[in-house]
C-alpha cells in the first residue's frame, strides 16, 4: 500500500479522530465470485474487495493491526481506514470471517449465536459492528439479532448486496460504506439492516426483491436514516436506546427447532394445519393470514377447532398478515374467532420478527406460556407498533434541523451543563421534561465533546447520571481527547457514578488506562473480563493513531467541572486529566 497525499481537508490526518468499526463477514453475494457450482463466498475480503477501493482505503494511515477475539482467542486483524468523512472522521475497520463462509440460505440458529457472540466479545474494543451476510435471510438474522441483543449501546448494522462487490456494476460499494459511516459515526444503538441508502430497523424489514437494489422494506416503521448527497439524514426520533442501567447482554439460544410457519390459502383444508400443528414437540406456530387476520372457516368451523386444540395442548399460535402493510386486528369474525380461540394478535410484526421473536421467548428458562403470549403482544425491541399507543407519526421531520433552529436549545444545553455540574437533579429533571427534543439535549456536546453524561460523571450528584441514563442517554461516546464519561469519572475518583456508569454498560477505550482510583468503585475483579479490558493490554498498534493529541480544550472543561466538585469535596484538581494520560 503506497503513501498518497491526502486529499479532502487539506489537514493533516492527526487531526481527524478514528472510529473502530469491526466487519464480521459471514458470506452473501456480496463476496461471491463464479464457479463451476455458480456463485460461491470467496474469503480474503479486506484484501481483494476493500484494499484497492479509494473510497475503502485512504492509503495515509499507518500500519495498524487490530485486537479481536473469537470463541475466546486472541485474534490480530489486519485494518484499512476510510478517508476522512464528511463527519470529519475516519473509520478504521478490520473483517474477521466466518467460516465457512455462507449463501445465506444455510444460516441457522447455530449462525445467528455466532454473530452475537463475537459482537458481545469485542464489543468493548469497537464503536459499531458491521454485519456483512447475504440477503436472502438477512431480515430473519437482523430479527433475531435484535431480540438476542438487551440493552445493546452501540450500533450493530447488518448489510449485503444484490450484486457480488467484484461486479462492475454493483449495490456492495454504497451498501459496505454507508454501514461502517453509519456505524462508526453515530450512537444508533439498535440492530439495524442498511440498504439503498437507507438505515432500517433491522425487525422491521423484509425482502421484498429478489433482483433489484431496492431489496428490502419496512412497510410498518419508517426508516432510522437515508443517506443523502448531503449527509446522513437521521431520524432521531425513532431511535430507541437503552434506558435501564444494565449491561449489554446476549442470550445464545433461539428456540427456532419447535417453531413453525404456515401460511393460509383459500381451499387449505384443516387437516393440513392440523398435521403441522402435531409436528412431534411442536411449541409455537405463526400463521400467515389474510388482510387483517382473517382464515377461512374461521366463523363455524373445524380450523378454529383444530387450532383451539393445539392451543390447549400448549402450543403458541400467533396470527400475523399476509399483507406486507397494515396490522391484524379483531376487525372481521373470522379474526374475532381466531382471537377467542386463544390466537395471539401479532399486530404489525413482519413474520421473520413473528418466528424469532417468538423462537427467543420460548427458549427463555423461566417463562410461563401466558409470559410468552403476553410478551408477544408488547413491543420488546420496537418490532410492532402498540396499539394503544398512536400510530407512529413524527411530526418533528428532521429534528436535528428543527433543533438547529431553535436559539432555546443552546440556552437549554448551557442550563442542563450548569445543573449538572452543581448537583441540582431537580433543575436537570425541569429542563428535561421542559424540552420537546431531550432526546437531542442529551447526545448534545460542549466544544470539547463533553456530553451530559461525562459532565454528570464527574459531577457531584450519581442520581443526575441516573436520570440521564434512564432517559436514554449513551455511555459510549468519547469526547474530542477521546475520553469516556468512565475515564473522566474514575480518574475524579467519582465512586458513586463509576460504579453506575459500569452497571449501565460502560466501558474504558482501549487507549484509556485504569486508573488507580478505580479500585475504590470496589469492583475491579469485574474488570478482568475482557470486556471492561483497557489499554492495560498489549498495545497493538504498529503507527501512531489519530485521536491521542490531548486537547487543551478539554483541560479547560474538565477544570471547570473540578473547580466546581473540589471546592465542594476538597480535592486537588491535578488528579484529573493530563497530557500524559492519553
Ligand atoms: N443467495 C444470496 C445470499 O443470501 C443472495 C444475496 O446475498 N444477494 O447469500
Amino acid at each position: 500500500m503506497g503513501q498518497v497525499s491526502f486529499m479532502e481537508g487539506n489537514k493533516p490526518e492527526a487531526h481527524y479522530p478514528e472510529s473502530r468499526v469491526l466487519i464480521i463477514m459471514t458470506g452473501g453475494t456480496i463476496c461471491m465470485q463464479p464457479s463451476a457450482d455458480g456463485l460461491v463466498p470467496m474469503t480474503g475480503f479486506l484484501k481483494n474487495a476493500m484494499a484497492p477501493r479509494p473510497s475503502f482505503n485512504d492509503h495515509t494511515a499507518p500500519n495498524v493491526q487490530l485486537r479481536a477475539y473469537k470463541n475466546g482467542v486472541k485474534l490480530t486483524l489486519d485494518s484499512l481506514r476510510t478517508p476522512v468523512s464528511a463527519y470529519s472522521r475516519h473509520i478504521r475497520y478490520g473483517i474477521l470471517e466466518f467460516a465457512p463462509l455462507l449463501d445465506s440460505s444455510s444460516i441457522s440458529s447455530m449462525g445467528w449465536t455466532e454473530i452475537a457472540l463475537t459482537i458481545k466479545e469485542n464489543y468493548h474494543l469497537f464503536d459499531g459492528f458491521v454485519v456483512l451476510h447475504g440477503t436472502d435471510s438477512l431480515a430473519y438474522t437482523a430479527s433475531a439479532l435484535s431480540f438476542m441483543m438487551s440493552d445493546l449501546g452501540k450500533p450493530v448494522i447488518l448489510t449485503g448486496s444484490q450484486a457480488s462487490i467484484f461486479a462492475l456494476q454493483s449495490d456492495a460499494v454504497d451498501n459496505l460504506l454507508g454501514s461502517l459511516i453509519i456505524a462508526g459515526t453515530f450512537v444508533i444503538p439498535e440492530v439495524c439492516l442498511f440498504f439503498h441508502h437507507t438505515l432500517y430497523r433491522g425487525n422491521r424489514t423484509t425482502k421484498v426483491s429478489a433482483s433489484s437494489f431496492e431489496a428490502f422494506a419496512s412497510p410498518n416503521c419508517d426508516p432510522l436514516a437515508k443517506v443523502t448527497s448531503l449527509g446522513v439524514d437521521v431520524h432521531w426520533a425513532l431511535i430507541r436506546r437503552p434506558t435501564r442501567i444494565a449491561e449489554f447482554q446476549v442470550t445464545k439460544y433461539l428456540d427456532t427447532a419447535h417453531v413453525a410457519c404456515l401460511r393460509i390459502f383459500p381451499g387449505i383444508k384443516p387437516e393440513m394445519v392440523d398435521s403441522v400443528l402435531r409436528v412431534p414437540n411442536l411449541r409455537g406456530l405463526i400463521l400467515e393470514t389474510f388482510g387483517m387476520g382473517n382464515a377461512p372457516g374461521g366463523v363455524d368451523g373445524s380450523l378454529t377447532k383444530i387450532i383451539k386444540e393445539a392451543i390447549d395442548r400448549g402450543i403458541v399460535i400467533v396470527n400475523v398478515s399476509q399483507c406486507t402493510n397494515g396490522f391484524v386486528s379483531p376487525l372481521y369474525a373470522p379474526g374475532t374467532v381466531l382471537g377467542r380461540a386463544g390466537v395471539i394478535f401479532g399486530h404489525d410484526l413482519t413474520t421473520e420478527a413473528a418466528l424469532t421473536k417468538l423462537s427467543y421467548l420460548l427458549a427463555l428458562p423461566d417463562l410461563t406460556y401466558s409470559e410468552v403470549t403476553a410478551q408477544m403482544s408488547h413491543s420488546l425491541r420496537g418490532e410492532m407498533t402498540e396499539m394503544a399507543l398512536p400510530s407512529f407519526s413524527h411530526p418533528a421531520g428532521s429534528i436535528d434541523s428543527a433543533m438547529a433552529r431553535l436559539p432555546a436549545a443552546d440556552a437549554a444545553f448551557t442550563a442542563l451543563g450548569y445543573a449538572i455540574r452543581n448537583g441540582e437533579l431537580r433543575t436537570v429533571r425541569e429542563i428535561l421534561e421542559g424540552d420537546e427534543f431531550n432526546h437531542q439535549l442529551l447526545k448534545r456536546a460542549d466544544y470539547v465533546g463533553n456530553t451530559p453524561v461525562h459532565l454528570a460523571a464527574v459531577g457531584p450528584n450519581p442520581d443526575i447520571l441516573h436520570e440521564l441514563l434512564t432517559r436514554g442517554a449513551s455511555v459510549h461516546p468519547r469526547n474530542h481527547a477521546n475520553h469516556t464519561p468512565l475515564y473522566l469519572a474514575e480518574k475524579m475518583g467519582n465512586v458513586g457514578t463509576m460504579k453506575l456508569l459500569r452497571e449501565a454498560g460502560a466501558h474504558l477505550w482501549r487507549t484509556e488506562p485504569h486508573s488507580g482510583n478505580a479500585s475504590e468503585a470496589g469492583d475491579l475483579a469485574n474488570t478482568t473480563d475482557v470486556a471492561s479490558v483497557g489499554a492495560a493490554e498489549d498495545e497493538e498498534e504498529v503507527g501512531d493513531a489519530a485521536g491521542r493529541r490531548f486537547d487543551e480544550r478539554e483541560q479547560k472543561t474538565v477544570d471547570q467541572v473540578a473547580d466546581t466538585v473540589s471546592a465542594r469535596r476538597g480535592l486537588d484538581k491535578s488528579s484529573l486529566v493530563t497530557d500524559e494520560s492519553l
